[in-house]
């Protein structure tokens, strides 16, 4: 599929893993890029089933008037007002979000909530829903739609968590986990954190921190193993950007990296650093007197006073 994107290339790499995983997982081929967008190519195809053969349309992933459309899928590359035809995520994710002005917002009903949210009492007191999605390109019209991290004010968090899973330690699919974290300057990184927070979610529903980079010749880890991340936050505060990959699980900081945990969390970390916020992995994040290391630590730690074991990459 030939695409042109403004895009760095770290970036472009994770949008394209994002939309081809996920085009790959629902068999969608592809419209050829036909010649004009408002003429889509003859060639565009429905998705087929198993046998090879057109299928219907999942419920819900194609608009109600397609019919106007000739029954033709149009992508969002054919048309990007019209498109009928939607590129499911590997997984269902939702966006959360805090401030200071959010506690005056209607609280988010629990209806619309995992049950475990009610056992995360007062944190979770303040923090609103925003929207679930599961495609491609109900994300790009979120992020098209919601208020950069830049512009936030000095207190405020967006939390994009897999769904069912809500941004808080207590919940059961963090309590046994950590987060990987980097804390920029804010009056420097303002003109950067807007891409590099794109970049993070790009790469967190693109699923590109679950996959360890096999080395050529080299087996990728096995599917089953390649769940870890749960969510990404970024943060605003009066005097810095705080970025979190939250995990749900954390290796013992004094394990070796030959650990088959500790390299996972580590190839997320590398990641994390080198793919998705563009440092060399070996370099020391000194801006301006503001030291920031990309580190991991446990959600225990996090809520314990004191000493942290600290994992740095
Ligand atoms: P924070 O916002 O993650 O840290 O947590 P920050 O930005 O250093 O501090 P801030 O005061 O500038 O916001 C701040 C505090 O919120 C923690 O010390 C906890 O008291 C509470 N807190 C944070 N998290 C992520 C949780 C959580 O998941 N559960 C509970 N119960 N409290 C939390």
């Amino acid at each position: 599929m030939a695409t042109t994107s403004s895009l760095p290339p770290a970036a472009a790499e994770a949008a394209i893993a994002a939309l081809t995983n996920a085009m790959a997982a629902a068999s969608i081929t592809p419209a050829e890029p036909s010649a004009s967008a408002s003429e889509p190519s003859a060639s565009a195809s429905k998705p087929a089933n198993g046998d090879g053969e057109p299928s219907d349309l999942e419920d819900g992933e194609i608009r109600e008037d397609a019919e106007e459309d000739d029954g033709r899928v149009k992508t969002v590359f054919d048309d990007a007002a019209r498109f009928n035809v939607k590129h499911p995520l590997y997984s269902t994710w939702t966006l959360f979000f805090d401030s200071p002005q959010s506690k005056g917002l209607p609280k988010t009903p629990a209806t619309s909530l995992p049950p475990s949210s009610i056992a995360h009492g007062g944190w979770m007191e303040d923090i609103r829903k925003v929207v679930s999605f599961d495609s491609v390109e109900e994300f790009w019209g979120l992020y098209n739609n919601v208020v950069p991290p830049s512009q936030l004010p000095g207190k405020a968090n967006y939390y994009l968590f897999k769904d069912g899973i809500m941004p808080a330690w207590e919940d059961p699919q963090n309590k046994n986990g950590g987060k990987w974290a980097i804390q920029l300057p804010r009056d420097k990184s303002k003109p950067v954190i807007d891409q590099m927070w794109l970049y993070t979610m790009l790469a967190g529903i693109g699923e590109t921190f679950e996959t360890p980079l096999a080395a050529p010749g080299e087996k990728p880890a096995a599917p089953e193993a390649s769940d870890l991340v749960t969510g990404v936050i970024v943060s605003s505060r009066p005097g810095f950007y705080r970025i979190n990959i939250w995990t749900r699980q954390a290796p013992d900081s004094a394990l070796p990296e030959a650990d088959p945990l500790m390299n996972r969390i580590l190839t997320i970390g590398k990641h994390f650093k080198v793919d998705v916020l563009g440092y060399k992995l070996d370099q020391k994040l000194v801006t301006g007197g503001f030291q920031t290391e990309v580190s991991f630590e446990s959600h225990k730690d996090s809520e314990k006073k004191g000493k942290k074991n600290v994992i740095v990459v």
